[in-house]
């Protein structure tokens, strides 16, 4: 067990937290689920078929589904909205084309009533990739600049290689900590 998830178990006690992993198919949010090690990762799929990836550790949930396609199973993530902490959100930014389709995706889950209060952690994955994008370059094809009234950062990550990771969520504890007080 990482000293990570050790400082969220002391910041959430015995309440239940969840931290939402989302982003578009392929952006390495499962390679990341497993590069955390927090435990087993169940993948369950509830009713109307979209794959929800879950690891626990005690109290605290981190889930995973891909973002985009049907918008008829959108209701269903509702669902996994309650007591979320945080949303980690992945991009892939070797892929410029669909940058754009990101930012969509990106701003319809920050338009969650639900999620208003969730801290928005971005991982602009796969930098060991040529031609990826850099964190600013993602920040702008995201338009994160135009997010108001709650915390975001973006960290540049290779989940691949484990990069960057623990930097982001380190960010996320010592905003929970605050935010907490
Ligand atoms: P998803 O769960 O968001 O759909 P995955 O994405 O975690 O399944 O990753 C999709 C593909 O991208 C996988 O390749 C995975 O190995 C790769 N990947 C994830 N993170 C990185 C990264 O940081 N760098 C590079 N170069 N590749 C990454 P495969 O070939 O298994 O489909
Ligand atoms: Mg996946």
């Amino acid at each position: 067990m990482g000293i990570w998830i050790s400082r969220l178990m002391s910041i959430f006690g015995d309440r239940e937290a969840r931290i939402l992993v989302l982003g578009l198919d392929n952006a390495g949010k499962t390679t990341i689920l497993y590069r955390l090690q927090v435990g087993e990762v169940v993948s369950t799929i509830p009713t109307i078929g979209f794959n929800v990836e879950t690891v626990s550790y005690k109290n605290i949930k981190f889930q995973v589904w891909d973002l985009g396609g049907q918008t008829s199973i959108r209701p269903y993530w509702r669902c996994y909205y309650p007591n979320t902490q945080a949303i980690i959100y992945v991009v892939d930014s070797s892929d410029t084309e669909r940058i754009g389709t990101s930012a969509e995706e990106f701003h319809a889950i920050l338009d969650e009533e639900e999620l208003r209060d969730a801290l928005i952690l971005v991982y602009a994955n796969k930098q060991d990739l040529p031609g990826a994008l850099n964190d600013a370059a993602v920040a702008e094809g995201l338009n994160l600049h135009s997010i108001k009234n709650r915390d975001w950062a973006i960290f540049k990550t290779s989940a691949i290689k484990g990069e960057g990771l623990f930097e982001g969520l380190d960010w996320l504890s010592n905003q929970l900590k605050t935010k907490k007080r």
